[in-house]
């Protein structure tokens, strides 16, 4: 028998494997955390409409089913973090909040999908708000991207004073360790993420690997921050080594015909 440090990700499928619980596995794997998965949904890219989102929530009460059976085989001692990824739908959200309530997680990594690349932008705004409203409060870490950080600070974000500040009001709001990430989208030589917690401000820069964003990045970031926290790093801790970690899974990222190349989780 051994033990293992544990994590859940309560995500989606993205059937090819690039993004969603499939990153999230292979990540926790990566750093030699046992992983489990509560599905929340199954996306397939359609190749036959542009590699659009095709998207099936899964039933309320399946998504229930599935964290009754995590929770009851692993107590709190033992499965601690849990990272939420995409959710997808208000009844979705408003599931894990009461799951989450009534068996709490000491830490909850929260990567706020508001949308995937490829995605309308403003056609889930009540999934937005309830995301806001009923999971934001629970988190104890928080991975927005450029995007999403906008859409949390209500500010735009131009430069990293931006990034910083969007992070800074993303923590007051939320109370939450906060790692926004400025990805592709600012201009300069590097990708620079800023953390921002209640005692430390600081920016974390790696130089891009391209112009592009690649898809997965997202989700292995924050499934890389709860794999440290489980194996006992300290939020700030957690965040540079997940910056780290990454930055190196874009180096050895994945091609296919689909329009984005995947991140490539290498074994730490
Ligand atoms: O990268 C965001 C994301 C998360 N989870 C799932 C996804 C995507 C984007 O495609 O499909 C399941």
């Amino acid at each position: 028998m051994t033990s293992a440090p544990l994590a859940l990700t309560i995500a989606g499928s993205e059937a090819t494997g690039g993004a969603g619980a499939q990153a999230d596995l292979r990540t926790f794997q990566a750093h030699d955390v046992f992983g489990v998965v509560t599905l929340t949904c199954i996306v397939s890219f359609d190749p036959k409409a542009d590699w659009g989102h095709r998207f099936v929530p899964v039933e309320a009460s399946v998504i229930t089913d599935q964290l009754e059976a995590i929770t009851a085989a692993y107590d709190q001692d033992q499965l601690s973090v849990t990272k939420i990824g995409m959710l997808g739908t208000p009844t979705t959200i408003a599931t894990v909040a009461e799951a989450l309530q009534r068996r709490p997680f000491a830490q909850v990594v929260l990567d706020p999908v508001l949308i995937c690349k490829g995605q309308e932008p403003g056609a889930a705004l009540d999934t937005d708000t309830a995301l806001k409203a009923q999971i934001l409060p629970l988190a104890t870490f928080v991975t927005p991207n450029h995007f999403e950080a906008e859409a949390l600070s209500g500010m735009q974000i131009r430069t990293v004073d931006d990034l910083t500040e969007a992070a800074r009001r993303i923590h007051e709001l939320s109370g939450a360790a906060v790692l926004a990430k400025g990805g592709v989208h600012l201009p300069g030589p590097d990708a620079v993420d800023v953390f921002v917690d209640a005692d430390t401000t600081e920016v974390l820069s790696a130089p891009k690997v391209g112009d592009v964003a690649v898809a997965g990045a997202g989700c292995t970031l924050a499934a890389a921050v709860a794999a440290r926290l489980a194996l006992g790093d300290s939020p700030l801790e957690a965040a540079r080594a997940a910056k780290v970690f990454v930055t190196s899974g874009i180096h050895s990222r994945l091609q296919s015909a689909a329009p984005f190349d995947v991140v490539r989780q290498q074994t730490v």
